[in-house]
Parts: structure tokens; C-alpha cells; sequence
């Protein structure tokens, strides 16, 4: 990784990203979280992990985690809306390592964007051009689980490469833009009034919530790749999350659900399996398989013009 991506990643420049989020909304302040969620250290005595998080009238949460180890560095950033406002979410996940990167970057949709062209056509249309020149720069990852799929926007960046100077170099003004981007829907957005409306917005964070707090633990319960999994934990021991390694389970598990993804005991009580029951096992337990439905969308299933064409897209 170079030292671009290296930094894109790090603690202080997203301090930056806070004071470009600070000229678009000036009462951004400190989340109540911050107190208790700021810096650890991992059970290895070495790696570590920062976290920051705001909110703003329109901003329920903005939080960052970084984890940088030696072999590793994980870069979570996102921005949830108050459920006032139907504003996607802001999110990037970043995981790398030497020579490997894993990226999903995107407007996350509040709403089904696959079924509802009013809330597409609200967000997307205008970003298609932003969204079109960095899934060039940034070809798709090829396939992954298919439930992800309904998380996405059509300007997605899902990409997995190794590391050069112009793809970092692509990333770090994808990150860029498509922060702005954000920034400016957040500027145009006016608040819902309607009852019905707010929780609609409220249900539909909650589920997505819901997704990635179970998604985090198992997908970080990397299988793959083992070699990597070695190398960091120095044995041979897959299938344990990454997380979980790091930082035992109980704190691994309270770092999801009142930091990454806070917001799930408060926005909604419906449970994963209420939510996404294909992943319930006969004996009632949640399936650890990262996917029921098997991984699919070996290219991008969105054409350019931000039509869902599923399986069928021609490759990007
Ligand atoms: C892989 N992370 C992935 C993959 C996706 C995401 C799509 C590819 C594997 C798959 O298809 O599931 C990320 N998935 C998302 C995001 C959404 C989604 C952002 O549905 C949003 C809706 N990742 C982390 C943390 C770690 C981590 C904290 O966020 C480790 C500490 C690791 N993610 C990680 C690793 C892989 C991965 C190691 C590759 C291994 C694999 O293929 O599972």
C-alpha cells in the first residue's frame, strides 16, 4: 500500500474529512459515543484501533474505525442519516493489506433501488457519470454474496486489486468525490414530516444496520484467505473472526452494536432473522455461511444508464 491509500486510511485524515463535513454542516459535534469508543489496543499488543464519530441535525452518526496492524489495515467509514431524511448512507469499507485490497465504496440506498425508480432516479440519476468513470478505474470485484447486491447503489465501487500507484490513485479521489457528493445531497436534503415516511426511513436503516453488524462478525471470519489468516494470527485457525481474534468476543461484538453499527437496539426491534430468515438454521441459530444464496454477480449488474440487468450485464 502506498503512502496515499496509507493516509486515505489513517486516523488524521479523517479529521479531515470531518472538517470538509464541517463546512457543509457547522453544528457537527462529538457523538455521546466518543467518550467510550476513541483508541485500543488488541489482545496482541500491537495492533491498533481508532475510532471517531460526530453527529449534526441531519447526521445521526458519522463514525470512522480504523485497525492497523502490521500485515493488515481496515478502514470503516460511515455516515447514517437522521430518519427524518431518506439520504442514502455514506459508506466505505476498506480492508488491505501489503499487496491486496478489498473495497466497497458507495452511496449506500435507504430504499430498494432495484424496485423503486422514484428513490433511484431522486439519488442516482445526477451521480451515473461520477459512478460510470470510477467503475472504469475500478473494475467490479466479480462475484460476491448475493444478498449485498440489494445494499448497493448502481454507482457501487466493489473492487478487489492489488496495490499501484494508479489504482490508489484511483480510490483515494473515488473516496473523494463520492464523499462531496454525499455531502451535497445531505445540503439539498429537506426534512420528512410525514409520520408514516419517518418510519419507513427508520425501518429500512435498521435493517441495514442490522445486515452489517452480522455481516462484520462473520465476514471478518475469514476463510479466505488462509495464508493471510496465518500470517496475521501466526496459526493455522480459520473460520474465527478477525474481530473476534482481536478483541475477544464480548468487545468485539459491543464494538458492532453500539459503535460501527449503533443505532440497532434504538431504531427498530426486529432481529436478523426477522429480517433475512433464509439464514435461520434448524436448531433456531443464525447460519455463520456469509451466504445462503451462494455468491453471484460475476460482473456488474447494473448497465449504464443504472439499470438492474442482474447476471446478464455485460462486463464492465
Ligand atoms: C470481504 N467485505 C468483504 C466482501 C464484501 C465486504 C462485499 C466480499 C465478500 C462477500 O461477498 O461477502 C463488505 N458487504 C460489505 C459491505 C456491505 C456488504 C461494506 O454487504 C454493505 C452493505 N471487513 C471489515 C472488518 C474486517 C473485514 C472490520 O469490515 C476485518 C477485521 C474483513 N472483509 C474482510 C475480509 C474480506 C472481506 C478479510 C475478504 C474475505 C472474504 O471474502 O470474506
Amino acid at each position: 500500500m502506498n503512502r496515499q491509500l496509507r493516509e486515505l486510511c489513517s486516523h488524521n485524515e479523517m479529521k479531515s474529512f470531518v472538517v470538509e463535513t464541517k463546512t457543509h454542516t457547522t453544528l457537527l459535534v462529538p457523538s455521546p459515543l466518543q467518550d467510550k469508543y476513541n483508541a485500543l489496543i488488541a489482545n496482541d499488543g500491537k495492533t491498533e484501533l481508532q475510532m471517531l464519530s460526530y453527529q449534526a441535525p441531519k447526521i445521526r452518526l458519522l463514525r470512522s474505525m480504523n485497525i492497523q496492524s502490521e500485515l493488515m489495515q481496515v478502514f470503516d467509514f460511515a455516515v447514517f442519516p437522521n430518519p427524518e431524511f431518506d439520504l442514502p448512507i455514506f459508506c466505505a469499507n476498506f480492508f488491505t493489506t501489503a499487496n491486496k485490497n478489498i473495497i466497497v465504496l458507495d452511496l449506500n440506498p435507504l430504499h430498494d433501488v432495484i424496485s423503486q425508480r422514484y428513490y433511484k432516479d431522486k439519488y442516482y440519476k445526477n451521480l451515473m457519470p461520477l459512478g460510470l468513470k470510477y467503475a472504469k478505474l475500478l473494475p467490479w470485484g466479480g462475484k460476491l454474496t448475493s444478498e449485498s447486491i440489494k445494499f448497493f447503489s448502481p454507482i457501487v465501487i466493489w473492487a478487489k486489486f492489488t496495490s499501484s500507484q494508479d489504482k490508489n490513485d484511483a480510490l483515494y479521489s473515488a473516496f473523494m468525490e463520492y464523499y462531496k457528493a454525499w455531502l451535497a445531497l445531505m445540503d439539498q436534503s429537506i426534512e420528512e414530516k410525514d409520520v408514516s415516511q419517518i418510519k419507513r426511513n427508520c425501518e429500512a436503516q435498521h435493517r441495514y444496520l442490522t445486515w452489517r453488524a452480522e455481516k462484520t462478525f462473520t465476514t471478518s471470519s475469514i476463510i479466505y484467505p488462509t495464508h493471510l489468516v496465518n500470517a496475521i494470527f501466526n496459526k493455522q485457525d480459520p473460520g474465527h473472526g478477525v474481530l473476534k481474534k482481536l478483541f475477544g468476543e464480548t468487545l468485539a461484538k459491543d464494538l458492532l452494536r453500539n459503535f460501527l453499527f449503533s443505532g440497532i437496539d434504538e431504531l427498530g426491534s426486529k432481529k436478523f432473522l426477522d429480517y433475512f430468515p433464509e439464514y435461520c438454521c434448524e436448531d433456531g441459530a443464525i447460519n455463520e455461511k456469509r451466504s445462503i444464496v451462494g455468491k453471484s454477480f460475476e460482473s456488474r449488474p447494473w448497465n449504464s444508464s443504472g439499470e438492474f440487468v442482474g447476471n446478464n450485464s455485460e462486463a464492465n
